[in-house]
């Protein structure tokens, strides 16, 4: 029996690329430039599979190429699917796949690390040091926050959300509060307080980080009247998705230091960072790098791999969306 044909839309890692083609006929992205929408209909027309990414604008007219063409599987490689219509694709009968769990970890990691370099102002010193501009050690100026005994409201109680929580507060000495849409059951952090409402996070918390998903419905979950709550003194961290906050609202508050300064792993309209961001000191800015280990993207690669492979085995896919 002939391999079933993926095309891949973006280049992966050597051993996930190794191991596809072992499997599958494979069509790579060796340019690795994001494909238009009239070629993700391609795709989705000539293979039996497509993997896709953050990027691909997985569209109700991507889904329709699917249902009339061939592919009847998406393998996304991350775990946000705010960039694929999940509707249209149930409409087409067109199954979704995502890789949770694997980068859970690494993007804890990057919270945490937003979340020290926005309080301890890491971006100011180094630079500074890299100008050469530091005049001498010093026991007054550029002074940050202590984490240890403050308070990190995390919004969305998930996977990544608790393992923010627990770095925090085991590794930290951090205070946790938390807002869930839906009741979360065993929270294994000591003291963990479960608030009623995202305003009454905004109000108490030192630190805010986001680990909501994208999409319509948390579209600018974080408005301008929502950062008003926050105390002047506090930050906020996003590793969720851009959307999820008001970027121009944002913008001013830290302009206006109405909050204390952002981490941002994550933009509204990625890849444009807003000059007025950029020229902000009260900020730290990473290019979208949650998942970017090597161990991680290996293991979400394989993941995806084995959704795929369960499909043209005939089982469900372990990480089936719908
Ligand atoms: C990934 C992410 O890097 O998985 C996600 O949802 O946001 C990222 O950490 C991205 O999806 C590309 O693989």
């Amino acid at each position: 029996m002939s391999k079933p044909r993926i095309i891949v839309t973006r280049k992966l890692p050597f051993a996930v690329e190794e191991r596809l083609k072992k499997i599958f006929t494979v069509s790579f992205n060796a340019s690795d430039k994001p494909f238009s929408n009239a070629k993700l209909v391609e795709a989705m027309k000539m293979a039996d599979g497509v993997m896709a990414t953050l990027g691909d604008n997985m569209d109700a007219e991507v889904m329709e190429a699917g249902a009339h063409g061939r592919a009847k599987i998406v393998a996304n490689f991350g775990v946000g699917v705010n960039h694929i219509d999940l509707d249209a694709a149930a409409d087409h009968g067109i199954i979704v796949t995502n890789t949770p769990d694997v980068l859970t970890d690494a993007t804890a990691d990057i919270a945490m690390t937003l979340m020290l370099n926005v309080t301890r102002r890491t971006w100011e010193h180094e630079n500074t040091l890299r100008r050469g501009d530091w005049s001498g050690f010093d026991l007054v100026s550029g002074l940050g926050m202590s984490l240890r005994g403050k308070t990190l409201g995390i919004l969305g109680m998930g996977r990544i959300g608790q393992a923010v929580a627990t770095r925090a507060y085991f590794g930290f000495g951090m205070k946790i509060a938390y807002f869930n849409r839906s009741k979360i059951e065993n929270v294994k952090i000591p003291g963990a307080q479960a608030v009623a409402t995202i305003e009454d996070l905004m109000e108490m918390s030192d630190v805010v980080s986001l680990h909501l998903p994208g999409g319509a419905d948390n579209r600018h979950t974080i408005s301008r009247s929502r950062l008003a709550l926050m105390k002047n003194t506090a930050y906020l961290v996003n590793t969720a998705r851009g959307e999820v906050i008001d970027e121009t609202a944002l913008i001013e508050a830290l302009q206006q230091n109405l909050i204390a300064g952002a981490g941002l792993d994550v933009f509204e309209n990625e890849p444009e960072v807003p000059q007025a961001l950029r020229d902000l000191v009260n900020v730290s800015l990473l290019p979208h790098i949650g998942s970017a280990t090597l161990e991680t993207r290996n293991a979400m690669g394989m993941c995806a791999i084995d959704n795929l492979v369960a499909y043209f085995q005939g089982i469900a896919p372990p990480n089936k969306l719908v």
